[in-house]
């Protein structure tokens, strides 16, 4: 299977990133790594929007055709690939770990977007930091919730593999940092991401995506 990921660096991207190096690492699967930079808008071009008309990362590209949205990317890929075991197979457990992962991508992602981003959802600075101030209290309250979820993971969300929960945590706990949340205010999250942090998979996409887990400063 020929297999190309465009990713962004720090972006969610980094999901299907780490599930790839995961692969690789348990079937030899290889993948090429294809850079996009936002800051130069190159989401925006002809042939991106082809690939994806939402403009965005990621982008998995398998045998020529493009697949879009993490939660079908981490799915297909479970499928294609079962002994990387990024999903459990019982149908119960699995229906339980996707509803986890599509909360992810549907709730707690958008709720930073509106942190990062809030010129998107305002016009005026005043209301722009409204939405800002609203979002990062109620984005907080959604990294407890990952919190509980991940208390048992042991080392990580499925036990000793690394999977799109582990690298989906990391990145909202990262982002965290931008949206004033301090990692070491929730220190059972931070304990369980400082464990996927040094796995093989992720310090991989770490270093390639030239990124750290801490973002947070303080005021
Ligand atoms: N639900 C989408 C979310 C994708 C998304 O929000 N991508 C962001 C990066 S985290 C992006 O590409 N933003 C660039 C933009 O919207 O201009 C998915 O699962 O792929």
């Amino acid at each position: 299977m020929n297999l190309e990921l465009y990713f962004a660096p720090g972006a969610c991207s980094f999901v299907p990133h780490v599930a790839l190096e995961a692969i690789k690492a348990a079937t030899g699967q290889a993948f090429e790594p294809k850079l996009v930079k936002l800051h130069k808008s190159e989401h925006h071009t002809p042939e991106y929007l082809a690939m994806n008309p939402n403009g965005q990362v990621p982008v998995l590209v398998v045998d020529g055709k493009p697949l879009t949205q993490i939660v079908a990317i981490c799915d297909f890929l479970d499928r294609s690939f079962p002994k990387a075991g990024l999903l459990p197979t019982d149908p119960w457990a699995r229906a339980q770990a996707l509803s986890q992962l599509a909360w992810m991508n549907n709730t707690a992602h958008p709720t930073f977007t509106r942190v990062f981003r809030a010129s998107e959802f305002a016009e005026s600075e005043a209301a722009q930091a409204e939405v800002k101030k609203i979002a990062a209290a109620k984005y907080r309250t959604l990294l407890e919730r990952i919190q509980e979820w991940s208390a048992p993971a042991k080392p990580f969300w499925f036990g000793d593999r690394i999977t799109c929960h582990d690298a989906y945590a990391f990145t909202l706990l990262r982002w965290g940092g931008m949206a004033a949340v301090d990692p070491k205010s929730l220190p059972g999250y931070l304990a369980y991401v400082e464990r996927v942090t040094a796995a093989a998979p992720v310090a991989v996409v770490l270093e390639r995506e030239r990124i750290k887990l801490d973002t947070y400063k303080a005021t």
